[in-house]
């Protein structure tokens, strides 16, 4: 049969095609993203599921004319195969290949870029106000998940799109998932629009009803919707989304290709904000990735024919495993421990204490702003929350840190995992952040482990501690680091010297700290002895070694895997200016003022000189100037 991909350069391409044709595309579709993805690793199962969409909405609308508004965008692969990235789709993820996100940058069919979730009804509706504001006149659809639809960001977004009456469309593809299965009332009510069949089957005559009227007056129109309406208010007391301002139509099988072009067809020429409710199946098409939609959501290169996983990102133990033991032992021991995630157990590590503590083990969705404040208010009665959370995401809750938690110095511990590079999941994911956006949060406590036995050494005493208090680590090996000085136990504000040396110091935060040991080998075969600090604390500073080694008169560099502005390096310039050491020669090795593109970690690292090599290059240059 001939392949219909290879000849879809455009969008264009596809209006050209039958209903059959759109389904054998379909079927293609799901061919090319399973292979690349086993390949190179991917958001496989939420792709799979958006195929059908992705193909109904570029029928029907006229990109880049029509803007296409994806949320969060991991599901936008049949999106990229659509529009002139058929090549480049094999580059998925690789180091200045494809993106796994939509991104301005890499095409004009993406008027948005994104990453993070929910933030579609809100760039939309900014388009469709653009686009009235200028007269122009092109139609503007969001596309969002179930699980992105129930947060704070897109009920502000419908909230606001309610009121303002433009003409946008959101499609949402409600597979009942997001990484696990979706949870939280938001989901119970769109479980019960789907199976209510009561409110279906009056539904269905309703809109038999209005298709039958051979042309449809708007009187009659009208008499037939507010009959269709008080039967859904009767029936599904208060529609949430027709109550917000939009149509709602639907539920509709997001996989049945005739019946979305079909629903889209109907409400394209409605000047209204239109809501349509697809439902889908995550991972459809791909049997190992429709029974575990989880393992698939994103995962690393697979066996196509058995769906294993070929070889493990991290293939030491890494920080959160550590983490997640841990949290396990404390809770056994302390009942007033509870843990938090939002929309994220498994790659938080918190599953193992959601088994065993339900009660106390609280999945809020993709809400880390309510996450952080519903913390402070368990720790404001007595309980010690303990938040895991990825650093990208934790950037939403940066009000909350401040307003809720550091203001009333409430004893929320946050974990911060995937702290530093990520890898191929890009700008909108790397952990580059957090050292300076919580470095500045009065009253925190602010650490980086230098590996996992630290990690869990630094959980255990921010439990005793009672205070806001952040450990932060990265997505890499937490295996033990072994150096020549004895373990001095965690206390705080102080720091760990690790190795003495004459010629300079490595002041190195968490993840480096195995880098500069590292760098101190290569150095030392070379005649330059070099100390090295594990920092341990960004807040507060090590300030009697600081001035110890300010005293010194070597040069110190300081390794961190965070942007250098605000970093843990600019917080030690800050404390010898105060000090007027004003003479102490610094070099920051940081991250640079500019987004990460997405690679392999070790690559990025490579490039911004953060691995032993580079990093001892740099420093010999610099020592022998
Ligand atoms: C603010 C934010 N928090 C967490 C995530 C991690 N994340 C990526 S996809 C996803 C689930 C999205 O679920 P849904 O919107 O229902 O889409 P699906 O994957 O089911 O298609 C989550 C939690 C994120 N991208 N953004």
């Amino acid at each position: 049969m001939e392949k219909l991909l290879l000849n879809i350069k455009s969008p264009k391409d596809l209006k050209t095609l039958d209903i059959d044709q759109l389904k054998q595309l379909s079927g293609e579709i799901r061919q090319k993203i399973i292979e690349v993805t086993s390949i190179k690793g991917g958001h496989l199962a939420a792709s799979l599921g958006a195929v059908e969409i992705a193909i109904a909405v570029h029928y029907c609308m006229e990109s880049p004319k029509d803007k296409i508004v994806w949320d969060v965008g991991h599901q936008s692969y049949a999106h990229k195969l659509l529009t002139g990235r058929f090549k480049a789709f094999d580059t998925l993820r690789e180091m200045g290949g494809l993106s796994g996100f939509p991104k301005v940058d890499e095409s004009e069919h993406d008027p948005f870029t994104c990453g993070h979730s929910s933030t579609s009804i809100s760039a939309a509706l900014g388009l469709a106000v653009a686009r009235d504001l200028k007269g122009e006149n092109n139609k503007v659809v969001a596309i969002i998940g179930d699980a992105s639809l129930s947060t704070g960001l897109a009920f502000e977004g419908m909230n606001h799109a309610g009121h303002a009456r433009k003409n946008l469309i959101v499609v949402l593809n409600d597979n009942e998932h997001y990484i696990s299965k979706h949870v939280g009332a938001m989901s119970r009510y769109l479980n019960r629009v789907i199976t209510n069949p009561l409110y279906n089957r009056v539904k269905n005559e309703a809109e038999r009803i209005l298709k039958n009227i051979p042309k449809v007056g708007p009187v009659a129109y009208k008499t037939v919707k507010k009959v269709q309406d008080g039967l859904k208010n009767l029936l599904v007391p208060g529609i949430i989304f027709e109550e917000l301002g939009f149509r709602y139509f639907g539920p509709v099988d997001g996989h049945d290709l005739e019946e979305l072009i079909s629903m889209i067809r109907r409400v394209q020429a409605m000047k209204e904000p239109v809501f349509i409710h697809a439902i889908t199946q995550k991972g459809r098409g791909y049997k190992f990735a429709e029974e575990s939609p989880t393992k698939f959501h994103g995962i690393e290169a697979f066996d196509m024919a058995t769906g294993n996983v070929i070889k493990e990102q991290v293939p030491e133990k890494c920080f959160t495993s550590y983490f997640s033991e841990k949290i396990l032992e404390l809770g056994l021991k302390n009942k007033n421990i509870v843990t938090i995630t939002a929309a994220m157990p498994d790659g938080t590590g918190l599953q193992e204490f959601a088994t065993e503590f339900p009660d106390r083990f609280f999945d809020v969705g993709i809400t880390e702003p309510h996450a952080v404040t519903f913390a402070a208010g368990l720790a404001k009665a007595g309980l010690i929350p303990v938040v895991a959370v990825y650093s990208t995401f934790l950037q939403r809750a940066y009000d909350q840190l401040i307003h809720d938690v550091a203001l009333q110095k409430l004893p929320v511990i946050f974990c911060v995992d995937r702290a530093g590079l990520v890898g191929k999941d890009g700008p909108t994911h790397h952990g580059v952040f957090d050292v300076s956006y919580t470095r500045s949060l009065p009253g925190f406590i602010v650490m980086a482990p230098k590996d996992g036995t630290e990690l869990k050494e630094m959980l255990e005493k921010a439990v005793e501690w009672g205070k806001p208090v952040v450990i932060r680590y990265p997505r890499a090996s937490g295996e033990r680091i072994v150096a020549d000085s004895s373990c001095v136990p965690v206390t705080v504000g102080r720091a760990e010297v690790l190795r003495e040396g004459k010629n300079a110091v490595i002041l190195a935060l968490g993840s480096m700290t195995n880098t500069a040991l590292r760098t101190a080998e290569i150095l030392s075969k070379k005649k330059i002895e070099v100390k090295v600090v594990n920092a341990r604390f960004i807040k507060p500073l090590d300030t009697e070694l600081l001035e110890e080694i300010a005293l010194y008169g070597c040069k110190i560099f300081i390794l961190e895997e965070c942007v250098s502005a605000g970093g843990f390096a600019s917080a030690v310039l800050e404390f010898f200016q105060r000090e007027n050491l004003v003479n102490v020669k610094v070099k920051c090795l940081g991250l640079p003022d500019e987004f990460i593109e997405h690679g392999a970690r070790e690559e990025l690292l490579r490039k911004y000189h953060l691995t032993p090599d580079e990093a001892a290059q740099t420093i010999e240059c610099e020592l022998t100037q």
